[in-house]
């Protein structure tokens, strides 16, 4: 666990959803158990066994335990692996093979449905070069390995596929083995079998909106349960005021997004922020998904600002350090503040904390890099943690001590730090968008998913429900 360094005074957060098109589903990768048959069976062994690495080795014979002579170049093999960052790359080699490394491939791909040691594989494959297998031969030993671009540090510990302990060769079936695209051998991360169910599971009372309104005005959003922020006071700069009329709808090809408006003049009267809420605290565990648009630079005016462009869930803190406080984050930082000098995201879960003298109790995780544009949030809770994902990918998971205790509101908002990261009193404003807003009560769902849900109200018609009871 780490706790931001900060003195981060203010609740916001921004939960966001997956939404994985149609390419990433056909993407999937293979599934589960081998074949009647059993064509193929696959043999792994560690090159290198230690937690962290500069590379990972995984070195494999695939033999042929079916009784047809198998070409190679008809068969896949997949080494499933958590990334050490959503944005971290990898290169692949070969050290050394009895068919010839110039007849070895290595691609990476990503998992459309990630889990907290799978998020990306190593895909071998073959060349006609390779040759064929017969019935009972092997490929003998392919000394392959993976390093990131960058040749920092890998985690490989975290690794679906890794076994630190197996350094001679034996049967291992947390590779997966197709052979003409057939799974034949081992077992797919959780969720990404062939096998395994890709629609979202029946029932599960769901609050759903696509933020088809027309204005701040509009008495749908109130019979709707959210509530346009109006009245004063924190997170952010003092005396700033927050201004229901600078939230906005529009449409686009039959879709409608909203609007959160925040801008300055570089003092706090004259800064504007901006928030949406549900008016009930009732959503605790299940899913939590949201497609929002991050901006990088101002629509108009001088750049720079340390703003905060968030979607979470919530509720009120009663005492100092009450432990049934609790939040979940999605913040991005385009101007990068509390400490941080540019660009980060951060996914945060919260026991409590203290305003005064500041203390905080959570668990986060953040990454360094642009998150400008469209993406989709999710952040799921059951009774043992709560995991983030950020456009399909495993972002982190939280310890079960950070878990709720009472339920929450959603919560999305648009909001500046300090006025010290652009000190200028040229006026400028920033958007952050929203396209819709998932929650479904005791269920959790993986990003695909949300997308099948959100898709399957869509195709009905539905740009708004809320299933969710009162609590
Ligand atoms: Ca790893
Ligand atoms: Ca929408
Ligand atoms: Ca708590």
């Amino acid at each position: 666990m780490s706790t931001r360094p900060t003195g981060r005074r203010t609740r916001a957060a921004l939960a966001l959803t997956a939404l994985l098109g149609s390419a990433a589903l056909a993407g999937l990768p293979a599934g589960t158990a081998a074949a009647a048959d059993g064509s193929l069976s696959v043999q792994y062994r560690t090159g290198s066994g230690g937690a962290t690495a500069d590379q990972s080795e995984p070195w494999l014979k695939v033999r042929n335990t079916g009784a047809a002579t198998v070409q190679l170049s008809q068969v896949k093999i997949r080494y499933y692996f958590k990334a050490d960052s959503p944005d971290a790359t990898y290169a692949f080699a070969c050290s050394w093979a009895v068919r010839g490394c110039s007849a070895i491939t290595g691609t990476f791909g990503t998992l459309a449905r990630p889990t907290a040691t799978a998020d990306r594989y190593l895909e071998i494959g073959f060349t006609s070069a390779a040759g064929s297998l017969a019935p009972g031969a092997d490929t003998g030993d392919m000394q392959l390995r993976f390093h990131r671009t960058n040749w920092q540090t890998l985690r490989q510990s975290d690794d679906y596929s890794f076994n630190g302990t197996q350094t001679s060769y034996a049967d291992w079936n947390k590779v997966t083995a197709r052979l003409s695209d057939a799974t034949v051998w081992g077992t797919a991360p959780e969720g990404n079998g062939s096998t395994d169910p890709t629609d979202p599971p029946a029932g599960g009372q769901a609050l759903f909106d696509d933020f088809s309104y027309t204005s701040h005005t509009d008495p749908a959003i109130s019979a709707h349960g959210w509530s346009v922020r109006a009245n004063s006071g924190g997170p952010g700069v003092p005396g700033a005021t927050w201004d229901p009329s600078k939230v906005t709808f529009s449409a686009s090809g039959g879709n409608s997004v909203m609007n959160l408006e925040t801008s300055t003049a570089g003092t706090g009267a004259s800064t504007v922020h901006t928030e949406v809420l549900t008016k009930s605290m009732k959503f605790k565990n299940g899913t939590y998904a949201a497609r929002v648009r991050f901006s990088d630079t101002p629509k108009y005016g001088p750049d720079g600002d340390r703003i905060v462009q968030a979607f979470f869930t919530i509720n009120d803190l009663k005492a100092p350090m009450a432990d049934d406080y609790a939040e979940y984050d999605f913040e991005y930082l385009p101007n990068g503040g509390w400490g941080e000098p540019a660009n980060i995201l951060y996914t945060t879960s919260w026991e409590t904390f203290n305003p005064d003298p500041w203390q905080a109790v959570n668990q986060h995780t953040e990454s360094r890099q642009s998150f400008s544009g469209w993406h989709d949030l999710v952040v799921t809770i059951d009774n043992s943690a709560i995991t983030y994902y950020v456009d399909g990918r495993h972002f982190g998971t939280h310890d079960a001590a950070y878990l709720p205790e009472r339920p929450m509101s959603i919560n999305f908002n648009q909001w500046l730090i300090d006025l010290q990261g652009q000190t200028s009193t040229t006026p400028r404003a920033y958007d952050q968008q929203v396209d819709y807003v998932l929650h479904v009560k005791d269920q959790v769902l993986t990003p695909a998913q949300v997308a099948a849900k959100v898709t399957a109200y869509r195709d009905a018609g539905t740009s708004f429900v809320d299933e969710v009871p009162a609590p």
